[in-house]
């Protein structure tokens, strides 16, 4: 038996496959088991590492110096197989090469950038909040969670009208790319073709409008800290991470919304909680499940020694639930005191895009608060499967007006 055998062989064994359609139907009481087998534990059928609760998912993710993203951030080592595309910049990189992208992206989302950008979004959130109580049943994935973030975010990008409906398919590659080789990761990748070639082509300089998001990315090119290349990749991330993310998480605090009737006459009677209701959700009903590292080094987790260039999988949504970190994790509080939830990541590679996903989810949500008197349910919701984001693919809700 070689050293790595031994070493794996002392972590208790993930016996379920948190990849399978029954997995995501409801992982909660698997988070649970995962959580309380151990800090850390190892999956036989992925040969990777999984970490569950809430310490040990936070270590994993600050630590970047000992849990690398450079070897990508799914399950695919790119130290042993190559990529799906060129590595992300920013999400799929170390320092130094990450603080010179993340520097750039984060100047793009400074509460300036965001105080310009929030008349047109409360003034879209009205707009859609409006069209869903005239509808009164409506579906809040397709006509709600999906119609908002694929509007005001590539607008303020600067991304042409044309095409956009790409974006949605692209973000199901790249997330479902994060996780194993599946039945899942293959359906998504069903028209990579189209979707990658206009993805890319819309990433250049030429494709963007010069008041945008994109344009202060190419600003950086001529102010000598990026290249042609870089800022078209630095775009890319603008398209891979800033729409799926956004819809699902509008789609799961929808949900949240219809089946927690006190926690939305909360809201309503007080639509200033919207912002924090929002966060509240992205707890407990993240739309990012988890996401891998790679050891640079031997390291241990609570006793249990780690190899060099394994991955380990940090469960954030598994974090969120933890009951050794929240009081009354499985309850949905808007007006919980929510720092330190897992969903937007933490350390380095916390979401660099969460000024902006907090403006969208409060200037819809407050807008809703105000003009809505009930929502509920008008139908059982139905899963949407992927790899690493929760989400709903039909989610049936009836609204009234004030
Ligand atoms: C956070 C995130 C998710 C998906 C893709 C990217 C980032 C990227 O940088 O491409």
């Amino acid at each position: 038996m070689n050293a790595a055998t031994q070493t794996r062989a002392s972590a208790p064994v993930l016996a379920i496959d948190p990849f399978a359609r029954e997995f995501m139907d409801d992982p909660y009481p698997h988070f649970e088991a995962m959580r309380e087998a151990g800090p850390v534990l190892w999956s036989p059928k992925y040969e990777c590492y999984v970490v569950a609760r809430h310490e040990d998912v936070q270590r994993v993710l600050s630590e970047w110096q000992t849990f690398s993203s450079a070897a990508g951030v799914g399950l695919a080592n790119f130290n042993k197989e190559k990529p799906w595309r060129p590595p992300s910049i920013v999400l799929e990189a170390d320092p130094p090469l990450h603080t010179r992208t993340r520097t750039v992206l984060a100047r793009t989302m400074t509460p300036g950038v965001v105080r310009a950008l929030r008349e047109r979004f409360e003034r879209e959130a009205e707009i859609l909040v409006d069209r869903v109580l005239d509808m009164g049943t409506f579906d809040a994935v397709r006509d709600f969670a999906e119609r908002y973030p694929t509007k005001v975010f590539p607008d303020a990008l600067g991304l042409p009208e044309k095409g956009r409906e790409n974006l949605l398919p692209y973000g199901n590659m790249v997330f479902n790319s994060f996780g194993p080789r599946n039945e899942l990761t293959e359906a998504a990748f069903a028209n990579a073709e189209n979707v990658r070639g206009w993805i890319m082509a819309n990433c250049a300089r030429e494709a963007l409008t010069k008041d945008g998001l994109g344009a202060m990315i190419y600003a950086a090119v001529d102010s000598g800290e990026l290249n042609e290349d870089e800022a078209g990749m630095l775009v890319r991330s603008f398209l891979s991470a800033g729409v799926d993310t956004t819809v699902n998480a509008f789609g799961n605090m929808m949900w949240c919304l219809a089946t927690f009737p006190d926690q939305w006459a909360k809201l309503r009677e007080k639509p200033e909680l919207a912002r924090n209701a929002f966060e509240e959700s992205l707890r407990y009903e993240g739309p990012a499940q988890a996401f891998f590292r790679t050891t640079t080094k031997e390291t241990e987790i609570g006793g249990v020694k780690i190899d060099a260039n394994e991955k380990i999988c940090a469960f954030m949504q598994s974090a969120n639930r933890d009951a050794a970190r929240w009081d009354n994790a499985d309850t949905f509080d808007i007006e919980r005191k929510v720092v330190g939830h897992m969903g937007l990541g933490t350390g380095i590679h916390g979401c660099v895009g969460q000024p902006i996903a907090r403006l969208e989810g409060e200037a819809v949500f407050a807008a809703l608060a105000r003009k809505a008197k009930s929502i509920e349910l008008a139908g059982t919701p139905t899963r949407h499967y992927n790899n690493v984001l929760r989400a709903f693919a039909t989610l049936p809700v009836r609204v009234t007006r004030r």
